[in-house]
């Protein structure tokens, strides 16, 4: 059965690919899992019929048989282990990959979102340039550990994993409003690693098609 997720039918990052649904887009083409799309507009996200697979009315949502998930860690963790590649055999190295897939959920990304979204929603407010520096030292602290902890390797533990998948997907998100990044160049160097995967580059394009074709351009 080709399972079938849920996605903008217009972005508002305009295609630039750090809508949710690239993450696991990716995770699919990564394990050559043929897909499809159902394209939903902000009403119909929030309508009974996508609130009973997503009761938060977000994207992506994921359908397979009579399988329905949300949260992309877990849907990038039911590719992953329903699929040979994303995650280790040997029972450590595959424990060691899923705490990766956590970290980047649960403490790289957090900081990282706290500050886009004051970027775009607090930008008007009167404290806004007084609370950015703290956001972005938040966002600093994570890094630098993450810097350290990568070294010259390619991938966080070993082989390419899905946690990769969620660290960088996460790590993205800084780019719109933030250079960040650009002070640790091994970072910059694993973004684009990652980036040069051609399974990455056909869940870009995939993302980017509906976004063209949506918008007219
Ligand atoms: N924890 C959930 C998961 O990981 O699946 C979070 C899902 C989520 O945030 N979904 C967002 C959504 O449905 C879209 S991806 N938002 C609509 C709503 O909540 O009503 C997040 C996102 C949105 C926009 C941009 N952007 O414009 O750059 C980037 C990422």
């Amino acid at each position: 059965m080709i399972p079938t997720i849920t996605a903008f039918a217009a972005s508002p990052d305009r295609g630039r690919g750090l809508a949710r649904d690239t993450r696991v887009r990716w995770a699919l083409e990564e394990v050559g899992q043929p897909y499809e799309v159902r394209l939903l507009s902000f009403a119909a996200m929030k309508e009974p019929a996508h609130k009973a697979l997503n009761p938060f009315g977000q994207i992506p949502t994921y359908e397979d048989g009579d399988l329905a998930l949300f949260e992309t860690g877990s849907i990038v963790l039911h590719i992953a282990e329903s699929h040979a590649g994303l995650l280790p055999v040997e029972a450590h190295a595959r424990a060691r990959a899923i705490t990766w897939m956590f970290a980047a959920l649960n403490t790289v990304e957090p900081p990282i979102l706290e500050r886009a979204n004051a970027v775009l929603t607090e930008r008007d407010k009167s404290w806004h340039a007084e609370r950015m520096p703290m956001l972005d030292e938040r966002v600093r602290v994570r890094l630098a550990d993450l810097s350290r902890h990568l070294g010259n390797a390619d991938w966080l533990d070993g082989e390419f994993s899905a946690g990769d998948i969620l660290m960088v997907h996460s790590l993205q998100r800084l780019r719109p409003s933030s250079t960040l990044l650009d002070e640790f160049p091994n970072l910059l160097a694993y973004l684009a690693r990652a980036e040069a995967r051609p399974a990455y580059q056909r869940a870009f394009a995939a993302q980017l098609a509906v976004f063209t074709a949506n918008s007219g351009g």
